[in-house]
């Protein structure tokens, strides 16, 4: 959630009860210890930084979130095996993004604290198996928690996530419609148009697949691609475009990083009001089930 969840975004989920985490991306260090100190001023309750494993930056945006001591790490797009012992050693708990099993186990050996299954409905970079399937065989792999992401955008998908045996969920494109997300109103407003194939795959032949939203820049990799670019080719066209997007509202040109739930978001409402709803959906579903198993 690169430039999209910042620290307005952040602080209003981690007050109404879920845990916010900033999407630190490609940013410099300076940047996430900005917002890491703006969430500290707009909320007392616990969040945490994404680390985005890729990122040029990397090892700055450790030592920042090390010296400003945030509760919770993320991470994805790698293996944060080499950082796990700092950052326990510093109290953070640490919660890899996993898209196999095989690296599920491999980082619970390395100590991590829980495990984030995410499958391919994710927007922005993907793992290939289904939250459907990924998640059970994960629950089943670890004895950590395992926290369900992709394609989860309400109390239905909550429950099925639940029922799967995960311990919780993490949503990202529900929120991109948050009153308090700063991403581009253009942005809001694609997510809130998109329909159930909108959400579509770019760059598989880079060996990094990127769901992105259906626009000129998804037909410009799909042509490249195509006419057999090279992945360092293909992969040029990505670069800045992320920012392009959610900063400066281009939505033709930029990465407009989203999962298949996009087209589940119906509206822009507080971030309170988007846990609310996914809590009493979830509440209705429980009580639906309970008169079928009657
Ligand atoms: O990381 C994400 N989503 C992202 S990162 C991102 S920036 C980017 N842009 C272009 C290319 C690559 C990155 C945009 N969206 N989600 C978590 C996630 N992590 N999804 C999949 C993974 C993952 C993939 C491979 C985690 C670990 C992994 O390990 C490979 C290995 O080293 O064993």
């Amino acid at each position: 959630m690169a430039w999209v969840s910042s620290a307005e975004l952040v602080a209003a989920v981690s007050e109404a009860g879920g845990l916010g985490i900033i999407g630190s991306g490609q940013a410099p260090g300076q940047w996430v210890r900005e917002q890491v100190r703006m969430a500290k001023r707009l909320t007392n309750k616990p969040f945490g930084v994404n680390v985005m494993l890729l990122s040029p930056y990397v090892d700055e945006v450790m030592e920042i979130i090390l010296e400003e001591k945030v509760a919770v790490v993320t991470t994805g797009a790698g293996n944060p095996g080499k950082y796990v012992p700092s950052l326990q050693e510093a109290g953070i708990r640490v919660i890899p993004v996993v898209p196999s099993v095989a690296l599920a186990k491999r980082l619970v050996r390395s100590g991590v604290d829980a495990l984030i299954a995410e499958g391919t409905e994710s927007g922005g970079h993907i793992g290939e198996l289904t939250t459907m399937v990924l998640v059970p065989q994960i629950v089943d792999a670890v004895d950590v928690p395992v926290i369900a992401a992709g394609g989860i955008a309400d109390g239905r998908g909550f429950m099925a996530a639940l029922a799967l045996g995960a311990s919780g969920v993490q949503m990202g494109t529900r929120f991109m419609c948050a009153e308090e997300c700063t991403v581009h109103d253009k942005v809001k407003q694609m997510v809130l148009k998109a329909k159930d194939r909108d959400a579509i795959v770019t760059g598989r032949s880079t060996g990094h697949p990127v769901r992105i939203l259906q626009n000129k820049l998804a037909k410009r990799f799909i042509e490249a691609e195509a006419s057999g670019f090279s992945p360092e080719e293909i992969e040029k066209l990505g670069i800045g475009a992320l920012r392009l997007a959610m900063v400066d509202g281009d939505i033709e040109m930029g990465s407009v990083m989203a999962g298949q739930a996009a087209s589940m978001v119906k509206r822009i409402q507080p971030a309170r009001e988007i846990i609310e709803e996914v809590i009493s959906g979830a509440r209705s579903v429980l009580s639906r089930m309970e008169d079928e198993f009657r």
